[in-house]
């Protein structure tokens, strides 16, 4: 009745923004996604004290206003598992949450994986991903590693499908995460999403995605870096774009962000493989090939501004480590 999970964040290159039924949490858009190694959520769930409701404690520490998200994720496991005790929720992280490394997609990832073993209900990966998804669309590729799709498939017998491309070990890209910015974000994803439903560009952005997850997968599958590269950069201005043209227009960008993208072109425009992407948030991520991390990473290190970086190869899907 007790089990320990490990999950890894993971960065989109095609991103996901946007709802088309916020109750369901059932994406607009598909995604691609690489996991990231190095970054890990350890979650113990427990259901081995009678308790009048569920608890979660993040770093040791109860966090009351996070703790329904959590109960309704566990719901979604305890029905499948035909059980009804509640539970105690366990989290870590050894990486900043203000890092913007989504601690929401491998936090709930790790979450259903450890619920799942803790009450032997043995749910499948293809349900369990969906499970994630509806806790948080991202949290739903944190089930896999390497290379991830998530794809919009409706009318199927679930509304996304996730599924992994390529192994980490297939295409092992690196990542720089350069941190400019360490207060919280200017506003959470899901008011975000909402609100960019109001730019003039939202519908051209839904309509446009199908196209850039073809390619994007394909440039995986080919393993093309510099196809990959302008598919996921075009993929990640366009996100902004819709955001900065809602009303009211959301900017989560800073001026070191702008620098760090300026720097990540100029060093490809010299030969360097790597592109950047940016998320929810100011911090900006570069995506280089196998043996340019450390030359990445200094450079980003380099502007002013720049608090930190971390670096990261990719990794593996969630996994039980202990029960
Ligand atoms: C992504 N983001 O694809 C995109 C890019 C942020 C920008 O997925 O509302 O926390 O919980 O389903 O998964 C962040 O959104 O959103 C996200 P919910 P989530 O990584």
């Amino acid at each position: 009745m007790k089990a320990t999970a490990a999950a890894h964040p993971n960065i989109a290159l095609v991103k996901y923004w946007g709802k088309t039924d916020v109750e369901h949490n059932i994406p607009a858009v598909g995604s691609l996604s690489i996991t990231i190694e190095g970054l890990t959520t350890t979650t113990t769930v427990s259901f081995e004290e009678p308790l009048d409701e569920d608890r979660f404690l993040l770093a040791g520490r109860e966090v009351p206003e996070m703790a329904g998200r959590v109960s309704r994720c566990l719901d979604l496991v305890r029905e499948r598992a035909g059980r009804s005790e509640n539970a105690v929720v366990e989290s870590e992280n050894d990486f900043p949450t203000a890092a913007g490394l989504a601690s929401s997609a491998s936090g709930f990832a790790a979450l259903v994986v450890a619920a799942n073993a803790a009450l032997g209900a043995e749910i499948d990966l293809p349900e369990l991903a969906d499970l994630a998804r509806r806790a948080s669309g991202s949290a739903a590729r944190s089930l896999f590693g390497g290379f991830v799709v998530l794809r919009l498939t409706p009318g199927g017998r679930r509304p996304t499908e996730t599924e992994q491309i390529l192994e980490p070990t297939e295409w092992p890209l690196e990542v720089a995460v350069a941190v400019t910015e360490t207060g919280p974000k200017e506003l959470g994803s899901t008011e975000g999403m909402l609100r960019s439903e109001s730019s003039p560009y939202y519908r051209a952005w839904v309509e446009s995605s199908e196209a850039d997850l073809e390619d994007a997968r394909d440039a995986v599958e080919c393993k093309d870096f510099h196809a990959l590269a302008e598919i996921s950069e075009s993929s990640c201005l366009k996100m902004h774009g819709v955001m900065m043209s809602a009303r009211p227009g959301l900017v989560y960008w800073n001026a070191t962000t702008l620098e760090c993208i300026r720097k990540v072109r100029g060093l490809r425009a010299s030969g360097v493989p790597v592109f950047f992407t940016i998320d929810a948030g100011p911090q900006v991520k570069a995506v280089c090939e196998e043996g340019f991390l450390e030359r990445v990473a200094d450079e980003l290190r380099a502007i002013a501004g720049v608090h930190e970086v971390l670096t990261g190869g990719l990794g593996d899907g969630a996994r039980v480590v202990s029960s």
